[in-house]
């Protein structure tokens, strides 16, 4: 297992050295933040990122993300172009020594909360998902107002494109899917690359677009449809753990005998309800998810890809970016590493 924590670039308010100072971390996720969704991105950046992590002592084997185009979503004809652009990039991943790249396939929202900065009782906040506060903020019917979203679309391109997945189910999604996969195939067998799709967040359906990265039937079809090393998922705990009807501890277990789990997301999420969540600080006692579990689960099944600390709470006075504070992810990752020797010791 390799521990690892992700970096916003230089304009993260958590530094590099301050990352290389907890214990046991290995490197960094991140990614080329300016270039425009769909282009390829230049070598030279790349290395750049690269060389910024090692001046470090940091590692970057793994960048989250590489957007995939709505349009290689949607399936629109200039699909192939842009699926050559996403191949190219891959290409140039590998050559700096990037071994796995987490994407995700969600149509328009990579993912949803109502609220970004929830109060807890011991004066921390964290991100929380309340379904019925979602739905009254349909973009459709109502003004929008989607936390961390806002400035993402004007509210008119929102519409269009919400219009646009109007004719686009779950089967053509998956057939989007597999068609991506299937176009940069040679370019990560060749590089070495693995990819790790990211899980629907939450996942279920919202605003009748299509989710399909949400259970053990989707990971199923995933490794069945593409079957070959380089397609895998990034386990990401809390995305697959807010829903109570997912199995987490046998969906870890099916993927990791299969070899298809390059990446962990760690995260601990406290149901309140069947669609309403909190994520949680990432001591399984804190949520409704069992971290000792599913790192043995995953450790049992073989996985020895990379981790890192998923959302923390903002603790300690922190200002940041939501999620992805310092001194929460640090504990995370302190306790994750913990966790991971008690298991590594007792075999
Ligand atoms: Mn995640």
């Amino acid at each position: 297992m390799k521990m690892t924590f992700r970096w916003y670039g230089a304009g993260d308010p958590v530094k590099l050295d301050q990352i290389r100072q907890i214990p046991g971390m290995s490197g960094i996720v991140t990614a080329v933040y300016d270039v425009p969704v769909g282009e390829p991105w230049p070598q030279a950046r790349i290395d750049d990122l690269r060389a910024q992590a090692q001046a470090h002592g940091l590692s970057m084997e793994v960048i989250e993300s590489v957007p995939v185009h709505e349009h290689i979503k949607l399936g629109l004809p200039d699909r192939d172009r842009l699926i050559d652009n996403y191949a190219q990039t891959i290409v140039s991943l590998g050559k700096a020594g990037v071994r796995c790249i987490c994407y995700n396939f969600m149509p328009v929202f990579d993912w949803l909360r109502s609220s970004l900065a929830e109060p807890l009782e011991d004066g921390s906040t964290c991100l929380a998902f309340h379904e019925e506060q979602v739905l009254a903020m349909d973009p459709a019917v109502s003004e929008l107002s989607l936390p961390g979203w806002d400035e993402s679309y004007t509210r008119e391109e929102l519409r269009a494109l919400l219009r646009q997945y109007e004719d686009v189910d779950e089967a053509q999604l998956w057939d989007n899917l597999i068609y991506f996969l299937r176009g940069i195939g040679e370019a990560c067998r060749q590089s070495g690359v693995r990819m790790a799709i990211h899980p629907d967040d939450p996942p279920w359906g919202i605003f009748g677009l299509p989710r399909i990265i949400r259970n053990m039937e989707s990971l199923q079809m995933l490794v069945s449809r593409v079957d070959e090393p380089y397609n895998g998922v990034t386990f990401c705990a809390g995305s697959f753990g807010s829903d109570p009807n997912n199995d987490l501890y046998a969906m870890a277990d099916f993927l990791a005998k299969r070899d298809r789990v390059p990446f962990v997301h760690a995260r601990n999420v406290l149901h309140l309800g069947q669609r309403s969540f909190r994520e949680a600080a990432h001591l399984s006692s804190c949520g409704s998810l069992d971290m000792y579990r599913l790192l043995k689960t995953l450790h049992d099944g073989g996985f020895d890809g990379y981790i890192r600390p998923d959302h923390g709470r903002m603790i300690w006075g922190e200002t940041g970016r939501p999620g992805y504070g310092l001194y929460d992810r640090a504990l995370g990752a302190a306790y994750l590493n913990g966790l991971w020797e008690a298991i590594v010791k007792a075999e």
